[in-house]
């Protein structure tokens, strides 16, 4: 059973058609381009809980997917045993007896991903959403997505699994190759993060919203190139399919918080563990301030 405190914040935001109460979206109400100004970017991240800046860093993608494919090669060569932080679940829809998930942490394997995560470029946007103190979140994750049926991820919000105090986290999805529906475009619900904290039940690709009522295609695609980014608060409905491709389809996600926000519930993958406060580490855990400070 989840903690009470996991089942008092969904009650209160349970309704019976939640989406319907969210105003229509397309692709061109949430897209920006590379210079956005700040205050364009604000405006689209504070009405829609999620932009996507096209191009932003188009010219460190290259980079930052070459070293994913050796991570990759690294744990194909070890015959599938863990690597370079991989997580390598059963291979479901590959039919192979194991696939790589996503590897995590990256920042302390590859340099490519440490720099698009402190890209000045990335961080201004990412200041723009919330505000000038900036700290990072974890030390990178890198979702690959194997060819030939790699793992989908049911729809769901990432604030269950890391659940803040003031709800500042958030994450920029930094694209490595064009998305397409064959490879598991990154699809979200613009404006979702307005319903709050709902109820998620446990999946083989971990926490996600029950999919009778959150199917796939309720949510919109964002049909990506490299170098484009989206950025989504972490109340954000957002999810992607299996990748039916030939090719991987890797992606870098850098989070990123107010600096001074802090877990409040203590980290969780299973509905067992929701609501569960966060212990004294957890709550006073600190990585890099990337922008402006955290000073008492
Ligand atoms: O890799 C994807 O397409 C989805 C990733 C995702 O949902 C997440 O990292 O929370």
């Amino acid at each position: 059973m989840p903690e009470q405190a996991y089942l008092d914040a969904i009650a209160a935001n349970c309704k019976e058609d939640p989406l319907g109460s969210l105003p229509p979206a397309t692709v061109a109400d949430i897209e920006l381009p590379a210079d956005g100004t700040p205050e364009a970017i604000s405006a689209v991240y504070e009405k829609w809980g999620c932009c996507v800046m096209r191009g932003l860093l188009s010219d460190r993608a290259a980079d930052v997917l070459a070293d994913a494919e050796a991570m990759a090669a690294g744990v194909r060569d070890a015959g599938y045993e863990s690597r370079n932080n991989a997580y390598v679940p059963a291979g479901g829809a590959t039919g192979h007896e194991k696939q790589i998930m996503l590897f995590c942490p990256t920042y302390t394997l590859a340099a490519s991903h440490f720099l698009a995560a402190t890209d000045p470029r990335l961080l201004d946007a990412v200041e723009a959403m919330i505000g000038p103190n900036v700290e990072m979140y974890g030390n990178g994750m890198c979702m690959y997505k194997e060819p030939g049926g790699g793992m989908e991820k049911a729809l769901h919000q990432d604030a269950p699994y890391f659940y803040h105090r003031d709800h500042s986290f958030m994450t920029a999805f930094l694209h490595l190759v064009e998305t397409t529906d064959e490879n598991g475009v990154l699809h979200a619900i613009p404006g979702s993060f307005k319903l709050g904290l709902l109820e998620h039940i446990d999946t083989p690709s971990h926490l996600a919203l029950p999919p009778g009522q959150f199917p796939l295609d309720c949510a919109m695609p964002i049909y990506a190139q490299p170098g484009d980014v989206v950025f989504f608060n972490y109340l954000t409905v957002h999810g992607s399919g299996l990748n039916l491709s030939e090719k991987a389809r890797p992606a870098l996600c850098m989070q990123y918080r107010k600096a001074g926000d802090s877990l409040a519930w203590h980290c969780a993958t299973t509905v067992d563990n929701l609501g569960l406060p966060a212990n004294e580490e957890e709550r006073t855990r600190s990585f890099a301030v990337v922008r402006g400070r955290k000073i008492t």
